[in-house]
């Protein structure tokens, strides 16, 4: 059985993770915060990713690194820099030197959330980060395609949709992933022979996506799950009033978003008609 490591394994898609691949790899968990009720077939390490030298300690006689580590959302600039920039660098440089060759990066669909929904984009269009958090996700990659191009690394870029039991809200019935759907993508990212540098958006099959995933298909991906069935119950709970801007780009209020924490869960302003159609005509206007 390949030993793999899990970066971040502390934070919600870990969870999911780790009970997702139980038993068919050993588990190396790691992460800044204590993990407590380990599994048969999981170990545990304690470490900081903006720290090389734990970095350097954890990634040791691994198969591959899963890395999940980092600040999930957006933040203030100092703490998207130490955890997902200096973070990045270090897990692909510690992997680098340990021998590892295969490094699954999370990536995020916010790498490309100033994309607009009315398009469909595949793994082969440019960055458009819609936050510094987003610009941290198309650093990742950068870094992965120069560790791919230079040393000869195996790389995957997972656009990382949200993942969880089931699909949240409106904007999440198109980028929803199921954590069994999570499970496969990582997997064939894993076990795939022959890959250099691949980027898969993370996304179930849903009916409602934005992504064109031809290249997960061709990497051998056939999802599960799909989040229509829930878009009934999801649109009905579905709170009104958004600022048109996130109802225009697939960041959602990821475009919006200032003051760090998710902006996500922050409630929703009433706007008057009025207010609203002002404001999406504008938007266009920007375009
Ligand atoms: C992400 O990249 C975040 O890590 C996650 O917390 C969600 O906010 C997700 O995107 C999303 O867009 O829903």
């Amino acid at each position: 059985m390949k030993k793999i490591l899990i970066t971040g394994a502390a934070g919600d898609v870990g969870s999911h993770l780790r009970r997702e691949l139980a038993g068919r790899y050993e588990l190396r968990l790691s992460d800044i915060r204590p993990l407590k009720n380990l599994a048969s077939g999981e170990e545990f390490i304690r470490g900081d990713c903006a720290s090389l030298r734990d970095m350097l300690r954890v990634t040791q006689g691994v198969a591959a690194v899963v890395h999940l580590g980092g600040f999930s959302v957006e933040g203030p600039w100092e703490v998207i820099l130490r955890a997902n920039i200096v973070g990045a660098y270090n897990a692909f440089e510690a992997a680098r030197r340990n021998g590892v060759r295969r490094i699954v990066f999370a990536s995020s669909n916010h790498a490309v959330g100033f994309y607009r929904r009315d398009e469909t984009i595949d793994h082969r269009v440019y960055p458009k980060p819609d936050s510094r958090y987003g610009v941290s996700k198309a650093f990742g990659e950068a870094l992965g395609s120069l560790y791919a191009d230079k040393y000869g690394m195996e790389v995957v870029c997972l656009r990382i949709g949200n993942v969880n039991p089931r699909p949240m809200d409106k904007r999440r019935l198109s980028i929803w992933l199921s954590p069994r759907d999570l499970a496969q993508l990582v997997s064939i990212a894993i076990d795939r022979p022959g890959l250099r540098f691949e980027i898969m958006y993370g996304i179930s099959g849903n009916r409602r996506r934005w992504y064109d995933n031809a290249n997960a298909e061709r990497l051998g991906y056939r999802p599960q799950d799909d989040s229509e069935p829930h878009a009934g119950e999801v649109l009905q709970k579905e709170k009104t009033g958004a600022d048109p801007r996130t109802e225009l780009y697939q960041g959602g209020t990821f475009v919006l978003a200032e003051d760090g924490g998710d902006p996500t869960r922050a409630p929703v302003k009433p706007q008057s008609p009025k207010a609203r159609a002002r404001k999406t005509k504008a938007a266009r206007k920007r375009k």
